[in-house]
């Protein structure tokens, strides 16, 4: 406590005026002489100042002042800056005058001033008073009615004071009061967006300066739609003095807008827009909401093609719109001389389109792909190869056959290919009709002992002809090999050593094979003279017993096949001994002549022990990949001349001649119990098979 004043006697003076300053947190008031009577005439003022945050509380211990009609003779007096608070006198309270009591006076701020005064006389003794005062802190959190210091979101009151602090996502203003959002940096470039203020349908933040952008690329035109629901502080007779939302369009501008109608549409013609939202520090409103849409110039109208269509389908469309142009089945996009499903078009900003619409191209199988040895037709009018237009496969009757076995129907697909439902895109091919000679043996001329063959009842019949002669006979097998007898085709080896090398095999061009051939030295009018291009022999081939004795010739080309050069069948396994098989060529007759023409027998297989045994006698094996044929008593048989031709048999059931056997050896020709031997063609088949790469 600082007393400021000194009591100075002073006779002379009649009033006592002393001012004290009081700035300590606390402290005691005393009436001048307390606590004897205070003197008359005499003032005092007690100026007490506390920091700010706090107010000051006083109360009095003791009162006792001469009472005086409305307080005019002896008072004291509690007044703030700028407000009486109290005015007390007396010892008890009456109903125009008022003591302190136990009342406490609060001051409204940190201020409050104390004045005592006594007047020039007093009927009795007065003891004065003893007041207390206490700085107590305010709790400006609860108190403050001053709208302009609240806190905007959260209060804090701490003794002497108070902070403020901001929800989640709001920053603390300048201000310390107030709480704004970071909102300044918005960029929207999407074709179609919605914007609000921040917190919207709440209160958007006070001192707040948001900025919203929408940038498209040039060539679109962004429209704003403001919802109904629009909500900023305004001002009765100044234009938006306080919160506004301004838009700057290029070098447009809107607003500044404010209160409680809504902008409504805007459009902006632009394609760079800043929305600019201002709040001050202080109102409670609600915001607004936008919508906006981006949208640019319309191009005109396309058509789709013929047999095509567009996609999306629309009314209009507008810079950036995208269309796709697809056709129907069957039918391609052509565009700059390229075919494809689908062309794509863009709207540009000019309001043009970036491509013209495409045609659509019907899909063109193109000449349908050639069939060796077939031909085909179409079936479709004018001979169209277009989608849809179908076509047809034949192959040259009766020689060769379609494989496999379909109709050969081809329809031009919507992707431009020739499909058959059987095969697919796959074409079949044509092949060499076996075993099926155009003619047959007369009854008549059923054989006996040896006899001409008929022309054309063997086609697959060929001759081996060398240096003006004939020297073996062959089988066609399909239209390219010849199947022989492999002795037929090398020099006579040397005794001790057997063995078979390249050097012995003949020469491809040393001898010429002769299809369609009937007389043995004068031409045939249906001959085909065709040259081997490769000599295969069967490689278990062995020359010193025979075995394997087998071979195959691959001619430089084609053999034509016509009613005198067919080719004969595999054999199937289905022959038994005992079988009739037939015998040709042009070898030996028994009197050591040439026939003239081509000559035949017909004999039955041999049961292959007995033909074993038989030559067993004269140290010759028969070994499994032969097969033996001749009638006990001899008479029919092949001799020189006739190796490598062939042995066929009929199949009852397909009605093919197939090949089982080509000649080979024999003791002798026609001899009573012995028999001819023949090459086994069906334990060569897998290799034959595998060299020709025939199937069938
Ligand atoms: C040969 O020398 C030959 N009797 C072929 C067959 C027969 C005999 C000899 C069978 O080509």
């Amino acid at each position: 406590m600082r007393y400021l004043w000194v009591w100075s006697f002073c006779t002379f003076c009649l009033i006592q005026a002393d001012t004290i300053e009081l700035t300590d947190m606390f402290g005691e008031i005393q009436s001048p002489n307390f606590p004897d009577s205070y003197p008359s005439d005499s003032e005092a003022t007690w100026n007490i100042s506390v920091p700010d945050g706090f107010r000051i509380k006083l109360y009095f211990m003791h009162f006792d002042l001469e009472s005086s009609y409305l307080c005019e003779y002896d008072y004291v007096k509690v007044e703030s800056e700028d407000q009486l608070l109290a005015t007390f006198c007396g010892r008890e309270a009456t109903d125009t005058e008022q003591t302190p009591g136990q009342q406490a006076i609060v001051s409204p701020g940190s201020y409050l001033s104390l004045t005592f005064k006594s007047d020039f006389s007093n009927e009795e003794r007065f003891t004065g008073f003893d007041a207390h005062y206490t700085a107590v802190d305010i709790d400006e959190c609860l108190e403050s009615s001053d709208e302009e210091l609240a806190c905007d979101h959260h209060c804090h009151n701490y003794i002497g004071g108070y902070y403020c602090s901001c929800r989640f996502g709001y920053i603390l203003h300048s201000d310390n009061r107030t709480c704004k959002v970071e909102c300044s940096d918005n960029l929207f470039t999407q074709r179609s967006g919605a914007i609000n203020s921040p917190d919207f349908p709440n209160s958007y933040p006070k001192s707040s300066d948001c900025l919203y952008r929408v940038e498209l690329e040039e060539g679109f035109f962004i429209t704003l739609q403001f919802e109904e629901a629009f909500d900023i502080e305004d001002h009765p007779e100044v234009s938006c003095p306080y919160d506004y939302i301004k838009i700057k369009a290029g070098p447009k501008e809107f607003g500044p807008f404010c209160g409680e109608k809504s902008p409504g549409r805007i459009e902006t013609r632009s394609n760079s827009v800043q929305i600019l939202f201002h709040s001050d520090n202080s109102g409670e409103n609600r915001g607004w909401k936008l919508a906006y849409t981006a949208i640019g110039d319309p191009c005109p109208l396309v058509e789709p093609p013929v047999n095509g269509k567009i996609e999306p389908s629309q009314a209009t469309y507008t810079f950036k719109d995208q269309v796709v142009i697809s056709c129907s089945t069957g039918y391609n996009v052509l565009k700059d001389g390229v075919e494809s499903k689908t062309f794509q078009i863009e709207c540009m900003k000019d309001r043009t389109w970036s491509n013209e619409v495409p045609i659509c191209k019907i899909a063109d199988c193109k000449t349908p792909p050639e069939l060796a040895h077939g031909a085909v037709t179409f079936s479709t009018p004018l001979n169209l190869t277009t989608y849809q237009s179908g076509i047809q496969y034949f192959c040259q009757q009766p020689y060769y056959q379609m494989v496999p076995n379909i109709t050969g129907t081809y329809t031009c697909d919507a992707k431009g290919v020739w499909r058959s439902a059987e095969l697919g895109a796959r074409l079949p091919s044509c092949q060499p009709v076996c075993g099926k000679p155009r003619f047959s043996r007369s009854l008549l001329a059923r054989i006996a002992n040896g006899r001409y063959a008929q022309k054309g009842t063997s086609p697959w019949m060929a001759m081996l002809h060398r240096n003006g002669r004939p020297f073996c006979g062959g089988s066609l097998l399909g239209n390219r090999w010849i199947v022989t007898a492999a002795h037929c085709l090398h020099h006579v080896l040397g005794l001790e050593d057997p063995v078979l090398r390249s050097s012995d095999i003949i020469n491809t061009s040393s001898f010429k094979i002769i299809l369609g051939k009937h007389r043995t030295e004068r031409t045939d009018s249906t001959e085909q003279q065709l040259q081997p291009q490769r000599i295969v022999i069967h490689p278990s081939y062995k020359a010193a017993t025979l075995q394997f004795d087998v071979a195959l010739l691959e001619l430089s080309e084609e053999a034509r096949l016509n009613d005198y050069v067919m080719p004969v069948c595999f054999p199937d396994g289905s022959h038994r001994t005992g079988a009739m098989v037939i015998v040709s060529g042009w070898g030996k007759q028994f009197l050591h002549r040439l026939p003239d023409a081509l000559m035949e027998i017909e004999i039955p297989l041999t049961d292959h022990a007995t033909c074993k045994e038989v030559y067993a006698r004269l140290q010759k094996a028969v070994t499994e990949d032969m097969i033996c044929a001749g009638e006990k008593q001899g008479g029919k048989d092949a001799c020189s001349g006739d190796s490598g031709g062939p042995m066929v048999t009929l199949n009852n059931q397909t009605g093919q001649w197939q090949l089982i056997g080509t000649v080979s050896w024999g003791d002798g020709c026609g001899l009573n119990d012995r028999y001819g031997v023949y090459s086994n063609v069906l334990l060569s088949l897998p290799w034959i098979k595998q060299v020709t790469g025939m199937e069938y």
